[in-house]
């Protein structure tokens, strides 16, 4: 594996290259065009532009999160056909700058979903946050404004403004979009690009649904080990792959974490490994990467990734806000690298304990 750490650009991230380059073992980043809307055509000039940014700050690009899909791809609709087009472009000129990893999700209309953004916790810490209960007493537009009051002056990935101030007409366009249809638009989409993926020997890795069950009535897809089996049956291709999310699968506590690494062998290209705490059914906070502070065995987690031969990036994910720092909600630059520091941890004493020593470390 390769130890990673998600930048947003130098434009958007509180957090600079020159501190990434200083965590011990972090080696690439995982970055995007942050300013890019879903459905525009990334051209080389940018990407070479991020590259050489990235590079001349003694790191590489490890991978892209994300390049994101445009919801007309998502619910099918009639112009589709010119997004995928324009996708296709992106992975073209993304091959041509080296990249082979691309992360995206196909979750209608949100991204990821929390109902706090600073939790406190008893050590001064504050956290992502999210409760069922908040989430039933609430329209989407009343998350989307209680999500822009509190993102410390940043914009949060999946919640760009624009794109919420378009709220209701998104929510139009996936009438009638049930789960069985967007998995077709999934096919369809996985199918158009699997020709340039396979030309440059790019890895698609979805990401899971966050939080794993539908939200607002919305289909999800990407929630469980069943799920991502269709997924990766239906368009059988080794470019078609997993992006092993820990914090997204453990929202449900019936997500055998461990277990799905092993049955996912060879299909997981990139991974976000953190913890999170279930306090109660219907409520989870995220906590430090540490397995004591959460409820998952990290230990087990990066076992698996160890036992299967995971040989793709990893980045520690959502980290906890520490120390007054003041950046994007979970993409502080402390907890993160502490993350990062503990997951090394593990992974070189899983390593020497194997017996097959450390050589195995990208
Ligand atoms: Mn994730």
């Amino acid at each position: 594996m390769e130890m990673t750490f998600r930048w947003f650009g130098s434009e958007w991230d509180s957090v600079q290259l020159s501190q990434i380059r200083q965590i011990p073992g972090v080696t690439g980043v995982i970055t995007t065009l942050y300013g890019a809307a879903p459905g525009d055509p990334w051209s080389r000039e940018e990407i070479r532009a991020l590259r050489e940014e990235v590079e001349a700050a003694g790191l590489h690009i490890s991978g892209i999160e994300s390049v994101n899909v445009h919801d007309s791809i998502k619910a099918g609709s009639p112009d589709r056909d010119q997004y995928i087009e324009h996708y296709i472009a992106t992975l073209r000129n993304l091959g041509e700058e080296g990249v082979r990893l691309v992360c995206y999700n196909f979750m209608p209309v949100f991204d990821w979903t929390r109902t706090e953004l600073a939790r406190p916790r008893p050590d001064g810490s504050t956290v992502l946050a999210y409760s069922q209960k908040a989430v039933d007493a609430m329209d989407p537009s009343a998350m989307f404004r209680s999500i822009e009051g509190d993102v410390n002056g940043f914009v949060l990935p999946g919640w760009e403004p624009e794109r919420m101030g378009r709220i209701r007409e998104l929510f139009r366009l996936y009438q009638g979009v049930d789960g069985e249809k967007l998995l077709e638009n999934l096919r369809y989409f996985l199918e158009a690009i699997l020709p340039v993926c396979r030309k440059y020997d790019i890895y698609m890795a979805i990401h899971p649904d966050d939080p794993a069950w539908s939200v607002f009535g919305l289909p999800r897809i990407v929630t469980s080990l069943p799920g991502l089996q269709r997924i990766l049956t239906m368009v059988d291709d080794p470019h078609n792959g997993v992006t092993f999310c820990s914090g997204s699968y453990g929202t449900n506590p019936e997500n055998d974490l461990p277990g799905m690494i092993r049955a996912l062998k060879g299909r997981i290209h990139f991974a976000h490994v953190r913890n999170l705490r279930h306090n109660f059914p219907g409520d989870f906070e995220e906590a430090a990467h540490l397995s004591s502070d959460g409820s998952f065995d990290m230990y087990e987690i990066m076992k698996a990734l160890y036992d299967t031969g995971f040989s793709g990036p990893i980045r520690p994910d959502h980290g906890r806000m520490i120390w007054g720092e003041r950046a994007m909600p979970g993409y502080g630059l402390y907890d993160r690298a502490l993350g990062a520091a503990y997951l090394n941890g593990l992974w070189e004493a899983i390593a020497k304990s194997s017996g097959r020593g450390p050589s195995l470390q990208a």
